[in-house]
């Protein structure tokens, strides 16, 4: 526990004494809890919910988050965002698991991933039932059903996806986990960019690395082909500019070698189109992409293997929904609530360039146009052009955010011409679901202790909300609250106690949240923040065997290693890595980051090794760090592999006295240098000066060691209630000879080996 004692002289922002009043207040945690109770009690009013996720979006990327490159002016433009922390509350001090699918399942579970099994992000072909969204969780959906409400969800899904999934043959997923609407993508990311311009070039040199043809500093002026005119054939529009092409659904016409085609019957128009008639359906990072639909217990398509395609630029799509959706319920009067969830993919890679029509700022004279990779670009101005894609697409986010509230009446504008929210009866809510990847990590963050990592970087996420219950707008919220918490603020807001409504035996990690929004000067509720990365359930024995599965992968110049997020050797090699693991049938190759980095004479390339598991707990300015290789919990990397360039398997920060802490609300960056083991690794050494350093240490290493056995799930207990008995059989023979969440040997079917497992667990009167 924190004492008064632990209030250093250097301690200089007023931010970190609010955290610190706080967490000694950690005493009148139940007063609180009963004051939200009574708050919930007396609003019997309910309200909608209107939640953006935003993609990869941490809290480096955005003015209301990151007040350094907000001051230096290095930010995207987003005028909407920054509006609803203006006039509501922005959570300043919110964690978000480091990876999509953990958060995401976390948002509508309000369990931590090593409870839900969801630690990592998913993989087609790649993550078994038990590191999906298991069916037998109470999400959000069902929890706001008995409070009369609708859920649904447009856009990035990957909560769970079709391969392995009991639910996956009928493709219906979103609609088994209770969201009786889902319009989107079940992938992580959008599909690759297509730089063949449906296969009017070559993929070997690319030209375009946007999917669009370019000249000078902007889209090339095309001839446009469009599908399916009045007479069934394909038309063509002469003159268009190209990206207005593919905004559009069409395909911007080339030659041979690449050259814009400006008409629509000469000869080289003709035979472009001819080449494009046969590629409609190559897919096309967020203008050609596959979109799933689930309505009401009805999927299109009806089985994975027709997926469809659609060309309209996925946030444009994504909003649309919303639009549509919101003034559906409005104008029927449907007499019930709803929560609409509107997740971006728009943040991730693949980086293409948004419609001009929805991004705020120029693209810069000095660099070339484009996405990424090309010829005539090099590798550092690709980056460069690479980040800048990224503002674009997170300020073509915002104009999607604004275009939402207005549309739906949920905003209007002011006679000065600013954005005015007027959302009394609808809650508003935008987060990131995880820190920036690598290369688009705005400064002073750190972009190799980023997403995938549990470092601030990789956890910081930016979090603000407006309308509803929210009272004193304008405000900032600097207590913890963690991305698990708005599972209880959505039950919150209908007016359902999740901690007292939940199904018998049921586990939650969550915390309350609505006094944050309904009282002026709330009093901190959580005295502790936590995060964690684990390894998902890969098809372990059906590929062979985890030598074939697992093993490094090097990026960005191999200074960092990864043997989790890249699995596979496709899968490293697809997003520019080095593969260093084992392959079938050849000499050679490494088990994991700690193998490779031991092993290698020249280790000093390697600074970054992003463990295969991987937590942190923080009270609010003290963070402890533990990674571990492979999931057990021991440590079985060295802790330190090379002494000039250390890799650590424990690690401790005073967040308080880290880089840029007095202007990142009291808590800096965790970079190596700031790391208080960086000479042994061993605390009892590194800390013998600083004793209330130690006692932090010990205090949090404690909390640590309680709660990281406590999310264990219990072997055989599938149905989440704490006793192995009769209904966990029923569930398992319902799974039977296929992949499940039963499947507790990861070997993707359901069977005896199984079986025998749950009755070696079998304990039917565990309270
Ligand atoms: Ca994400
Ligand atoms: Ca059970
Ligand atoms: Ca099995």
């Amino acid at each position: 526990m924190i004492i008064e004692n632990d209030i250093q002289p250097r301690t200089r922002s007023p931010f970190i004494r609010l955290t610190l009043t706080g967490i000694m207040l950690a005493c009148a945690l139940p007063l609180l809890s009963t004051t939200a109770a009574r708050a919930t009690e007396q609003g019997s009013n309910k309200y909608n919910i209107l939640f953006f996720i935003l993609d990869d979006i941490g809290a480096d990327q955005l003015n209301v988050s990151n007040p350094v490159g907000k001051a230096l002016g290095t930010l995207p433009v987003t005028p909407t965002i920054d509006a609803i922390a203006a006039q509501g509350v922005n959570f300043t001090n919110c964690w978000a698991m480091s990876e999509c699918s953990p958060s995401r399942v976390a948002f509508f579970t309000g369990r931590y991933p090593t409870r839900t099994g969801v630690g990592a992000p998913l993989v087609p072909e790649e993550t078994l039932p038990q590191s999906q969204c298991s069916p037998f969780e109470w999400t959000t959906p069902t929890v706001l059903k008995a409070a009369n409400y609708e859920s649904v969800l447009f856009g990035k899904f990957h909560l769970a996806h079709n391969d392995f999934n009991p639910q996956g043959p009928a493709n219906l997923v979103p609609n088994s986990l209770g969201f009786t609407n889902f319009n989107g993508t079940l992938f992580g990311a959008p599909p690759p960019i297509d730089v063949t311009l449906a296969g009017q070039l070559s993929a070997e040199k690319i030209r375009y690395s946007c999917g669009f043809p370019v000249e000078g500093n902007g889209p090339a002026i095309c001839a446009c082909l469009f599908k399916g005119g009045a007479d069934g054939g394909n038309e063509c529009t002469p003159g268009v500019d190209a990206l207005e092409c593919l905004a559009a659904g069409g395909v911007p016409l080339v030659t041979p070698s690449g050259d814009p085609i400006l008409d629509c019957n000469s000869p080289d128009a003709v035979a472009a189109a001819q080449l494009v008639a046969k590629n409609w359906d190559v897919w096309n990072g967020y203008y050609v992409w596959p979109r799933t639909i689930n309505l009401n217990g009805v999927a299109i398509p009806a089985t994975d293997d027709e997926l469809n395609y659609t060309r309209v630029h996925a946030d444009v799509d994504q909003a649309d929904l919303a639009i549509e959706f919101i003034n559906e319920q409005n104008n029927k009067k449907m007499g019930r609530n709803w929560m609409c969830t509107v997740s971006f993919s728009s943040g991730h890679d693949p980086w293409q360039q948004p419609p001009e029509a929805g991004v705020n700022s120029p693209w810069p004279a000095l660099l070339p146009y484009g996405c990424g990779d090309q010829v005539g670009i090099d590798g550092a101005t690709a980056l460069a052009v690479e980040r800048q894609v990224c503002d674009r697409m997170i300020e073509s986010l915002d104009s999607q955010i604004n275009r939402v509230l207005f549309q739906s009446g949920l905003a209007h504008l002011s006679t000065d011409g600013s954005l005015v929210i007027d959302a009394p009866d609808t809650l508003i809510v935008v987060i990131g679901d995880n820190g920036s990847f690598l290369n688009t990590v705005k400064f002073p963050f750190s972009p190799k202790r980023s997403k995938g990592t549990i470092y601030q970087t990789g956890v910081c996420v930016p979090l603000v909300m407006a309308g509803g219950p929210t009272v004193a707008p304008g405000r900032a919220v600097d207590s913890m609250v963690n991305c698990v918490d708005l599972f209880q603020l959505w039950g919150e807001v209908a007016g359902i106690d999740v901690q007292t409504a939940k199904p018998a035996g049921r586990q939650l990690d969550c915390f309350s949240m609505l006094p944050y929004l309904t009282t002026a000067e709330p009093a901190p509720i959580r005295t502790y923040n936590f995060a964690e990365f684990t390894q998902p359930h890969l098809m372990v024995e059906a590929t062979g065997g985890p030598g074939t599965v697992a093993g490094p992968c090097l990026l960005a110049n191999g200074s960092i290693c990864t043997d989790t997020i890249l699995a596979t050797k496709d899968f490293c090699e697809g997003q520019g890595g080095t593969w260093m693991g084992k392959v079938d049938g050849v000499e050679g190759g490494y088990a994991s980051c700690c193998e490779l980095a031991a092993a290698v004479p020249d280790g000093d390339s390697i600074n970054l090794i992003l463990w295969p598991t991987q937590c942190t707990i923080t009270n609010g300015r003290w963070k402890l760090v533990q990674k571990f290789a492979y999931g057990e919990t021991e440590v079985t990397c060295p802790t330190a592999i090379d002494p000039d360039n250390p890799v650590h398997a424990l690690e401790f920060y005073d967040l308080a006295d880290c880089p840029f802490a007095n202007q990142l609300f009291g808590r800096g960056i965790d970079n190596d240098g700031c790391n208080m083991l960086k000479d042994t690794g061993d605390p009892a050494k590194d800390l013998a000066h600083h004793p209330v350093a130690r006692a932090a240490y010990e205090a949090l290493n404690e909390q640590l060691l309680t709660l990281r056995p406590s999310l264990v799930p219990i072997t055989g207990d599938v149905t989440m209630d704490g006793n192995v008995n009769g209904e966990d059989l029923v569930a398992l023979l319902g799974f039977w000879n296929g992949p499940s969440v039963a499947d507790f040997n990861n070997d993707a079917e359901t069977n005896s080996a199984d079986l025998a497992i749950m009755i070696g667990a079998w304990s039917p009167n565990t309270p």
